[in-house]
């Protein structure tokens, strides 16, 4: 035990230290005697027959093994950092055009009811709601929303009237719930509001809610003319409507009349009968 010690800090000093000159010359079955000093100081000399070449060629191997095991981690590492870099990169790229991308886009829409938009949209214009008379057979159906800075046309002397003002038909008993009687006969404002940074925007009518991963703009009542007239569009109006003004003269146009559910081909449930018509824009 003690002398394969000794061989062993004999080996590594050969290989550490080899100015000592015992290494093997490379012939096959090559054995040297060593003379070494005893460890404990006795100053007399230890003789051995060793196998330094099989030592040697071990001691090689695992060493060259163990410098092999250590280049690969320390590439492994290498690799990873460059890989890891370089993913990070790509993604801050990536981000950053799609950033730039989508901010040349977006999606608009009308508020009705209201003369602002809501937090987070532009204001393309606010004005008020036109449309056609709610008498006339004919003409355009659906609501406009008419900006307060017109650039108007020329007289003409035909008769075609079909651009009137929009305005709330309301009464104690025929308005939203929630809503009182004091915009009867007032006009109704409007905005078109440009939401950025988005594709796609929808009125879902019979919710005041979005579906998840899309973004509410606001929510209000469904609205249109009175069934006994003739046929409007329906609008989304918002839930916090305001007057255009104070004025509340009978001038009629376009009305803006409540409306509610009626059960039968329409499935109740999961609607219910005679019940406010809730809806809401989304944005995504
Ligand atoms: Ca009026
Ligand atoms: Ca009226």
């Amino acid at each position: 035990m003690f002398l394969s010690m000794i061989a062993a800090v004999y080996t590594l000093s050969l290989l550490l230290f080899p100015v000592h000159g015992n290494t093997c010359s490379g012939d096959s079955n090559c054995e040297d005697i060593v003379t070494m000093p005893l460890l404990d100081g006795m100053r007399a000399t230890l003789k051995a027959d060793l196998d330094v070449k099989n030592m040697n060629d071990h001691l090689k191997t695992y060493i060259a093994s163990e410098i092999k095991k250590g280049f690969e981690n320390a590439m492994n590492d290498v690799m990873k950092q460059i890989v890891n870099k370089g993913i990070e990169e790509i993604n801050t790229t990536i981000i950053a055009a799609i950033h730039e991308n989508l901010a040349g886009k977006g999606v608009t829409y009308i508020r009705w009811g209201r003369k602002g938009c809501p937090a987070g949209a532009d204001m393309i214009y606010t004005g008020q709601v036109g449309g056609n008379h709610y008498t006339h057979k004919g003409g355009g159906v659906n609501y406009l929303c008419l900006p307060n800075d017109p650039e108007n046309g020329q007289y003409q002397s035909y008769g075609n009237d079909q651009v009137f003002g929009g305005e709330y038909e309301l009464s104690s008993s025929l308005k939203p719930s929630g809503w009182d009687e004091s915009m009867f006969n007032k006009e109704v404002p409007c905005s078109v509001c440009y939401k950025q940074r988005s594709s796609a925007v929808q009125m879902i009518p019979g919710r005041k809610t979005c579906y998840k991963g899309w973004n509410s703009e606001y929510h209000g009542y469904l609205m249109s003319d009175h069934n006994t007239y003739h046929k409007r569009d329906y609008a989304c109006v918002d839930i916090n409507a305001e007057p255009l003004d104070n004025k509340n003269g009978d001038e009629n146009g376009a009305l803006f009349y409540p409306l509610r559910t009626k059960c039968g081909s329409l499935r109740c449930p999961p609607y219910t009968n005679s019940a406010d018509v809730l809806c809401v824009v989304c944005t995504k």
